[in-house]
C-alpha cells in the first residue's frame, strides 16, 4: 500500500542531514511523526519513526544522566528563536502549543497536566521557532527553573484563560512571580536593554479560550486594565483560526530578519534562510555564513523585493539588511 507522504514530510526529512544535536534530531522525528498521515498504509513507517525517536530519547537521557531538579528547564536552543510559554494551571498552554506546532504535548481537562518543560517546533513560513511548554504557575508556586529558563529565552508568551473570572489576577501573578526572580516582561515592540539583571523579555499575552468569552467582554476588560503595557491577543487553541496571524506576531516579537544567501550565477536558497538580529549588516551575514568570511569580504550584491534600487546592486559591508533580502557575497 502506498503511504502518500505530503511534501512537508520530505522537507522535514531533509533537515535530518544537517541536524547536529540529539535534541534537534528528536524534534525532527517528532515533526515527521506529526506529519505522517495516520492510516493503515503508514503504520510501518510510524512504527519505525517511533522506534528511532525512543532510541534518540534514551541516548540523550543517558548522556545527560539522571534528571536534576530545576536543570531540566534549560533546554537546548534550536531554530530561529526560543519562546517560553508560561501561565496558570489549565489555561490551555499545552493545547495552544499543540495547535501551533502540530506536535503532541499532553493536554488534560484538569490542572497540573504538564509536569516538565518540553520543547516543540513551530513552523512559520520558511523558518522554525522553538516553543517551550511549561508546568503551571500559581500564587503559591513557581519552580525556580522556570525563571531561569525565561532569562535565556528570546521571548515569553503568557497564556491565560480569558473566560476565567481570575484572568486578570492570573496575569498579574505571572508578572509578579517573574519579577521577584528578576525577569521583567515588556511589550513586544520595546527594545530589550542589555542582558543584565533585571532581564527584560519581550512578551505577548494570549487570551486563550476566547470561544468561551461571549462578546469579548472579558478581553475588553483585561485590555482596559493593562492598557498598553502588553499586547493581548485573543485566541482559541481548540481551533485553528487566526493561528497564522499569531505565528506572525511571535515572529515579529523575535526581532529577527531572514536573509537568503546566493552564490554567483546560481539561484538564491529560499528554503534555508539565515536568521539575523534586526539591524544586522552584510558583514554580520558574512559571519553567519562562515566564521572567516567577514574578514575576507570584498563586497556584496543585494536584491530587495520591495525596492527596485537593489536588484543585484553592489553594496558594502556596512549595508543594513532587511527581512527577505538576498545577498551574494564576494570574497
Ligand atoms: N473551549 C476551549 N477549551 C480549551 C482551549 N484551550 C484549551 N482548552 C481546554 O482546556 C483544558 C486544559 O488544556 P491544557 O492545554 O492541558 O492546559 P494547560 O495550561 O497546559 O494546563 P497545565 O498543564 O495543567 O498547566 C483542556 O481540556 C483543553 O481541551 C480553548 O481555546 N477553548
Ligand atoms: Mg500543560
Amino acid at each position: 500500500m502506498a503511504t502518500n507522504l505530503p511534501p512537508q514530510y520530505f522537507e522535514a526529512e531533509k533537515k535530518l542531514k544537517t541536524a547536529k544535536t540529539n535534541q534537534e534530531k528528536i524534534e525532527i522525528y517528532e515533526e515527521l511523526l506529526a506529519i505522517v498521515p495516520k492510516h493503515k498504509a503508514s503504520e510501518k513507517l510510524q512504527a519505525q519513526l517511533k522506534t528511532k525517536l525512543s532510541q534518540l530519547k534514551t541516548a540523550s537521557e543517558k548522556k545527560s544522566g539522571p534528571a536534576r531538579h530545576g536543570s531540566s528547564y534549560i533546554i537546548d536552543r534550536s531554530g530561529a528563536g526560543q519562546v517560553i510559554v508560561i501561565g496558570p494551571p489549565n489555561s490551555g498552554k499545552s493545547l495552544f502549543i499543540k495547535t501551533l506546532t502540530g506536535a503532541n504535548p499532553e493536554v488534560g481537562d484538569y490542572p497540573f497536566t504538564t509536569k516538565n518543560p518540553a520543547p516543540f517546533m513551530m513552523k512559520f513560513e520558511n523558518i522554525r521557532i522553538q516553543l517551550i511548554d511549561t508546568p503551571p504557575v500559581t500564587v503559591d508556586f513557581m519552580e525556580t527553573g522556570l525563571a531561569e529558563a525565561a532569562k535565556i529565552a528570546d521571548a515569553v508568551m503568557v497564556v491565560i484563560d480569558i473566560a476565567s473570572p481570575e484572568a486578570a489576577s492570573d496575569l498579574e501573578n505571572v508578572i509578579l512571580k517573574l519579577k521577584e526572580k528578576k525577569v521583567e516582561l515588556i511589550a513586544p515592540d520595546k527594545d530589550v536593554p542589555e542582558a543584565v539583571p533585571p532581564y527584560h523579555k519581550r512578551s505577548l499575552v494570549v487570551a486563550n479560550k476566547s470561544d468561551l468569552d461571549a462578546g469579548g467582554t472579558n478581553l475588553a476588560d483585561l485590555r482596559m486594565l493593562f492598557k498598553d503595557q502588553f499586547e493581548i491577543l485573543p485566541f482559541a487553541a481548540n481551533g485553528v483560526e487566526a493561528a497564522e496571524a499569531l505565528k506572525q506576531r511571535v515572529y515579529l516579537m523575535l526581532n529577527i530578519i531572514r536573509v537568503y544567501s546566493k552564490a554567483p550565477g546560481k539561484k538564491a536558497d529560499k528554503e534555508e534562510p539565515f536568521t539575523l538580529r534586526k539591524g544586522s549588516t552584510v558583514q554580520d551575514m558574512a559571519r553567519a555564513v562562515h566564521k572567516d568570511f567577514h574578514q575576507n569580504l570584498k563586497y556584496a550584491r543585494l536584491w530587495r523585493a520591495s525596492n527596485s534600487a537593489y536588484q543585484g546592486s553592489m553594496v558594502n559591508r556596512d549595508q543594513v539588511l532587511e527581512d527577505e533580502d538576498t545577498v551574494e557575497l564576494h570574497l
